[in-house]
């Protein structure tokens, strides 16, 4: 019933991975495990606050038309986010999307005046060294979205080296996404048919992600990851899901994005052999956090009774990896 009971949730766009865990706690849990319906309530109230004590913060970067937006519609359930501001078209400036507990900051697009350049820049930095309530640096994740169409990547070669590389706080949590691989070679050799490049593609989208990976690294010692897909196309969406969950420094934080993921299972579907691997070990990180949750919440409630957690974790944890396993074609 656990399964069942979270598939059907993430066909309705409204749920949520993080409202099914709940259910399936309820579910899984007796009655007769608590000395009173109040026991069980404040253990639920536990894991529900150990799980949402974890903001997520990534940085969307990129040069102008690169697809920022675009891809955040991609990923995320927008029907959840509301734009917080930066609303007047004339003064270009961060947006904000806010979910439940994550928040997505995207920056202006670079590269179209020197002006407007130096203004992004300077908004850039003072995000990335933004502190939240634990004084630790706000941005989790840096996600610069190159246009993979474009010969011309100058001004996102300088917005890495000189406004991301010198003030990101983790070396480890830039991820680089080139974009537009459907027209990366003026629409030649992309099978539109089964939306994925050709073989011909492919390496030449192989070859720009290692020609990327090396003149960044050449030119301001940062060792990004960097991977290729297509929005618009919805093509190796996953694995940009992943490369995003598997660079979130902290991991308690990643079930905070999985909440918020698309719900449309077309946009999950292609996947080659890496992305299922990353994929997998990224569910077992979920199966870890949830289990952690749901141990830490029982001393922090401090339930008098003498509930046996592992008669019941076994199957919250099945239920919310069989839920994201599931939607993404597993
Ligand atoms: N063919 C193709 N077009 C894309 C893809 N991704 C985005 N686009 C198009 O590129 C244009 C720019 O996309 P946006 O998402 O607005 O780009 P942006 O980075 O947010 O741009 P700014 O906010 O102006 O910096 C739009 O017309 C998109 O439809 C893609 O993967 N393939
Ligand atoms: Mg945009």
């Amino acid at each position: 019933m656990n399964i069942k009971s979270i598939n059907s949730n993430f066909s309705n766009n409204k749920a949520s991975v993080y409202t099914s865990l709940i259910d399936i706690l309820e579910n899984s849990m007796e009655q007769s495990d608590f000395k009173s319906a109040e026991d069980k309530s404040e253990y639920i109230n536990e894991v529900k606050r150990i799980l949402s004590n974890n903001q997520v913060n990534i940085m969307l970067a990129g040069a102008t038309g690169a697809g920022k937006s675009t891809t955040i519609n991609s990923l995320f359930n927008m029907n959840d986010a509301k734009v917080g501001y930066g609303t007047d078209p004339e003064t270009k400036s961060i947006e904000m999307y806010s979910f439940n507990n994550l928040t997505l900051w995207d920056t202006p697009g670079f590269g179209d005046s020197p002006e407007q350049d130096r203004n992004t820049a300077e908004m850039i930095k003072e995000l990335l060294w933004r502190k939240n309530d634990q004084g630790l640096p706000l941005i989790d994740l840096v996600l610069v979205v190159v246009d993979g169409s474009s010969r011309d990547m100058m001004s996102t070669f300088e917005l890495i080296s000189e406004v991301i590389a010198p003030n990101v706080h983790y070396r480890d949590s830039v991820v680089v996404a080139v974009n537009q691989t459907d027209i990366a070679m003026k629409g030649r050799h992309w099978d539109s048919v089964n939306r994925k490049p050709e073989p011909e593609l492919e390496e030449f989208m192989n070859e720009k992600v290692v020609s990327v990976k090396e003149r960044i690294f050449n030119s301001c010692g940062l060792d990004v990851n960097v991977m290729y897909y297509s929005a618009t196309e919805k093509y190796n969406i996953l694995k940009l899901l992943c490369f995003i969950l598997d660079n979130i420094p902290n991991e308690e934080k990643i079930i905070n994005v999985t909440e918020q993921m698309n719900r449309d299972v077309e946009v999950w579907k292609s996947h080659d052999e890496e992305t299922i691997s990353m994929a997998q070990e990224i569910l077992h990180k979920v199966g870890r956090v949830v289990s952690g949750a749901i141990a830490g919440a029982k001393k922090g409630a401090e339930i008098a009774s003498n509930i046996g957690i592992p008669k019941f974790v076994g199957a919250v944890v099945g239920g919310v990896v069989g839920g994201f396993a599931s939607l993404i074609g597993f």
